[in-house]
């Protein structure tokens, strides 16, 4: 029976169809008819049945070690926060969760937190994404609201995206973007990021600029929309207030000086100041470039003021739009799930709206100041003012800043609890007690993706081992604390209790009302179909778009604007760091992998980690293309394989966020980000950090090819995983074995017996090949090297799929080289049908000269798109990841 779900990566917050047949085999497919993606997935999506094998899965409840049973573990958490709280007070524990679970699940233990056990300290991974955007959407509307909905981003005619690589991070609804732009000739793109990045490729203008910058911009843009006609008076008489302070603090800005400070072409910011002025519909969308900052919340602010100087809000194709990243980041703050919220958007310093929700929850305390945010919660963990954390659906250790003094509080802590559907992670290994959760697929709710919209996630799989939905974790635990109010028969009853309290004396006072939904039974939950909130009396079917009347949810209803004073990062760069790491995503990986690194697919894309480099830093640091370098900022270092392109900033260094210590050693880029944080928001500064780079020059450089999966080296850089059609693993060493032979076989782990050796040895120079052959088959192959300069692993990998090695395939093992170039797909571009650059730069050759008619002779790029700007790039000339021996 196909069940209608949604997908559980990012805000785009796409429908899915999954089956499951009689074999138990599952397939995934967009949901037509779901109003995020009407039917399309990208690669992740597209991904998802790979995901869902319970190889490494978290079976059985966990304690000090040792499987135990669901009593024992529940015992131990309900007696070890009782006794906590007991002898050090409520503040003396606290809860770190996720915008990944579900909001039921959200719901259930923000309750625990600050209605029973009356502590605040509960924050989540969204202090990490979202937290600016609700500190400034506060500021400006009084209110954490979303304005807008996806068809704005179709109806305007200037798309504005700032700090957002929408084509890798919200491929869906960028595709979304682009197809409207090719229907509407008056459309402009506008990407305001110091990378070339893929998003880019479908803009008019690209403005790169220095990194932290954005204030300066967005207050440059006020002050020429003030001087050039652009004011819509009625709309700021008559719906804002703080207009003349804003545009005070912005007089006399020039275009000149803007473009100085910003380091960017005065003509480029003349345009885009020009463009904005000129088009009415504009929406402004800013993602992570915008959040993580020590200035988050004033960049969001200063977005904001342009769209309240010109009335572009709340209309049809307008306004400014937050992209979220999480599947569930927006349920979370609708349940109040963050340290500085109560419930149901109801804040904690209201005296007023603690009593509205104590009564609620007839609950016997109710915590009455703002927790610790995350940052400040590890701080508290490390030295021991906090002495039991219960980590839900997050690995901190891998995603906090400074992340190694994160292990370190985790080491010092005296409760470490986690929730997790996997065994093995960087956070997992620092817990006293281990809970099994069901996830994608096995679990029943609702999320709430970027535009407001609720959608629910349906359950078709059986829960596996003695795997449990995290709220009846919470619950369980909460009633062994001996607290009433968390006996729910299932999801369903939970979701209710949220919306009820949703439309608790709210009176059209409070923006997040789901009063249509108090009652919603059993049957109309699971028969729920996605609806933007608010849901009411007045608005049955939901509200696409907010401010249509211009009232706002301030005390004088009211919007307003925030006057900004642009400030520098609070680390800056200096001669010993001179180089600024900024932080972020690939297009096929999901955070720290524990999902998305097990399908081969997705691994196929990158499959290292990496730092990019302008090609002027990166003769400075000494580093080469394809080589390995060492960073190192302040607080932690890293290795990673080096990309030159000149699409890099220059003085800004990228790396992706995802590598952990379960996919490589020294891969980690947390463990050197600054914990800068926004004084108002406390969202870290995961986009700026002070680092220097240089040469990393082992003796020997090496990859392993295998069927069988490869150990991991107790040291040193490796990279491994399942990747394309085998495993794969990427390592150096300083050491040399006595006998490479010797060492090869061990790696393979292949007997002497059966096996036949294809072997090359250059010892003088250091380079070595050997290949194990049995039954006609390859096993695996070393292949070792003094330099990075090895061969083409995805030639290699394609020796996997045959069935019996030909004569030309046992050559080219010994020679190091494919005989037949055609052999050689390169590294996968289209990961949806399996393309390689090679085949694209061949049929590129042979004539295909637009990436349609490399997608009618291919397929690459027909099913998501999202691979479509790195075709263009071939198209161009330009390698696509020419560094990536992959
Ligand atoms: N493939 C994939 N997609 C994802 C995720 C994933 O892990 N993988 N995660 C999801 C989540 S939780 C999130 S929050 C979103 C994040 O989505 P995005 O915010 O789009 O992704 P990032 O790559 O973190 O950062 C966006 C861009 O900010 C730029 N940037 C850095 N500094 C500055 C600056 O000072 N100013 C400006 N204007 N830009 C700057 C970076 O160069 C980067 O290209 O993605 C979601 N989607
Ligand atoms: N340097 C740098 N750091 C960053 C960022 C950046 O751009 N740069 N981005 C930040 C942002 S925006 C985000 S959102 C964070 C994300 O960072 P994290 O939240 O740490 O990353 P995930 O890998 O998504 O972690 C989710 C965990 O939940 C588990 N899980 C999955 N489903 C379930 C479930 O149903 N129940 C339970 N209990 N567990 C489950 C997964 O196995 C995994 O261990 O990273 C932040 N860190
Ligand atoms: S865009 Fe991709 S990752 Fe995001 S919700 Fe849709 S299918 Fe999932
Ligand atoms: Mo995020």
């Amino acid at each position: 029976m196909p069940v209608k779900t949604s997908c559980p990566y990012c805000g785009v917050g796409c429908g899915v169809i999954a089956d499951r047949d009689a074999s138990g085999a599952v397939t995934v497919r967009g949901d037509p008819l779901h109003p995020a993606n009407f039917g399309r997935l990208c690669a992740k999506g597209s991904a998802l049945a790979e995901t869902i094998g319970l190889e490494g899965r978290l079976l059985a409840p966990v304690v000090n070690g040792q499987e135990t049973s669901w009593d024992t573990a529940l015992d131990h958490v309900a007696e070890g926060f009782a006794r906590i709280v007991r002898e050090h007070g409520p503040d003396s524990v606290a809860f770190y969760v996720s915008g990944q679970i579900l909001t039921e699940d959200y719901y259930v233990i923000n309750k625990l937190a600050k209605g029973f056990i009356g502590t605040a300290n509960i924050d989540t991974n969204s202090r990490l994404c979202m937290a600016s955007s609700v500190a400034g959407h506060k500021r400006a509307f009084g209110s954490d609201t979303v304005p807008g909905c996806y068809e704005d981003l179709e109806t305007a005619d200037l798309l504005v995206l700032v700090g957002s690589n929408a084509a890798w991070c919200h491929p869906i609804l960028y595709q979304r973007m682009v197809a409207a732009k090719a229907n509407n000739p008056a459309c402009r793109i506008v990407v305001i990021d110091p990378r070339r990045t893929a998003t880019c490729d479908g803009a008019d203008l690209h403005l790169p600029l220095r990194s932290g910058s954005d204030s300066v911009l967005f207050n440059g843009l006020l002050a020429h929309l003030a001087s050039s006609n652009a004011i819509d008076r009625a709309f700021v008489d008559e719906s804002t207030t703080g207009a003349e302070a804003a545009l005070q603090q912005v007089a006399g800005q020039t275009v000149a000086q803007t473009a100085d400070i910003c380091g960017l072409a005065e003509g480029a910011v003349a345009l885009f100041f020009d463009w904005f002025a000129k088009t009415e519909r504009v929406v402004t969308l800013y993602s992570q470039g915008v959040n993580q900052s020590s200035s988050g919340v004033d960049k969001v602010n200063a977005i904001i003021n342009c769209h309240l100087l010109t009335g572009r809000i709340g209309r049809p194709g307008m306004g400014p739009f937050s992209l979220t990243g999480q599947p569930n980041a927006m349920g979370g703050r609708e349940v109040g799930g963050l340290a500085n919220q109560l419930a149901a958007h109801m804040e904690i310093e209201n005296p007023r709206h603690r009593d509205i929700v104590q009564r609620f929850w007839q609950s016997p305390i109710i915590a009455d100041k703002q927790g610790l945010k995350a940052v400040d919660m590890f701080d508290a963990i490390a030295d021991q003012r906090i002495k039991a954390v219960w980590i839900m659906s997050t690995n901190p250790v891998v995603s906090l800043p400074d992340a190694d003094r994160v292990r370190r509080a985790l080491d010092a802590c005296e409760l470490v609890v986690v929730s997790d559907c996997m065994r093995h992670t960087d956070t997992t290994r620092h817990a006293h007690v281990l809970l099994p959760a069901l996830t994608w697929g096995e679990k029943d709710g609702t999320v709430t993706n970027s535009e407001r919209r609720i959608s629910r996630q349906r359950r078709f799989l059986p829960a596996p081992g003695a795997a449990r939905a995290d709220w009846q974790t919470v619950c369980d635990v909460a009633q062994r604390m001996g607290f009433s109010g968390f006996d729910y028969p299932n999801a369903a009853a939970i979701f209710r209790e949220h919306a009820r309290l949703s439309s608790f004396e709210n009176e059209g006072t409070r923006d997040f009302d789901l009063s249509a939904l108090n009652t919603l039974d059993d049957r109309a939950y699971d028969a729920l179909t996605p609806i933007q909130w608010p849901v009411t009396r007045e608005y049955p079917t939901g509200t696409p778009r907010m401010f249509e009347t211009g009232q706002f949810f301030t005390p004088d209803r009211k919007a307003r604007f925030v006057p900004v004073t642009p400030r520098a990062a609070v680390n800056a760069t200096s001669r010993d760091y001179p180089l600024v790491l900024n932080t972020g995503r690939v297009r096929d990986q999901w955070h720290t992998m524990t999902r998305t690194g097990k399908s081969p697919r997705l691994l196929a894309h990158v499959f290292e980690p990496y730092a990019e480099f302008h090609p002027d830093d990166a003769r400075m640091a000494g580093v080469e293309n394809g080589g390995l370098a060492r960073l190192t900022s302040p607080w932690g270092e890293m290795v990673a394989r080096v990309v030159v392109t000149a699409e890099q900033r220059r003085g800004c260094v990228f790396v992706p966020m995802h590598w952990n210590g379960e996919y490589a050693g020294d891969g980690r880029v947390n463990a050197l980000v600054n914990p800068a944080t926004d004084p108002i928001s406390g969202q870290p500064e995961s986009k700026h950090t002070p680092v220097k780079a240089a040469a990393y020059l082992p003796k020997w450089h090496a990859f392993i090819l295998s069927r069988q999966e490869i150990a991991r080296p107790e040291a040193g850089y490796w990279v491994g995983g399942l990747s394309g059609t085998c495993w794969r693993m990427e390592l150096t060493g300083d050491e040399r074995p006595a006998s490479w032979r010797d060492w090869a076989r061990a790696q393979l782990r292949v007997g002497q017996d059966d096996i036949e050796w294809i072997a090359y040895r250059d010892p003088k120079v250091g380079r070595f090949r050997y290949a194990a052959v049995r039954d006609g088959r390859l096993e695996g192959c070393v292949f070792i090297a003094p330099d990075h300069k090895l061969v083409s692993r995805s030639w290699l990998s394609g020796l996997f799929a045959e069935q019996a090695l030909s004569a030309n395939a046992r050559m080219s093992l010994l020679t190091g080289q494919p005989l037949d170039a055609g052999q050689d797909v390169g590294p996968i571009v289209c990961s949806c049908f399996g393309v390689g650059q090679h085949q694209i730069s061949a049929e590129i050759k042979k004539g295909a000269a637009s990436v349609d008619e490399v997608g009618r002779r291919l397929k690459a790029g027909t099913n998501c798109g999202a691979c479509k700007p790195e075709i263009g790039k071939l198209l161009r000339g330009a390698a696509v990841r020419d560094s990536q021996a992959a």
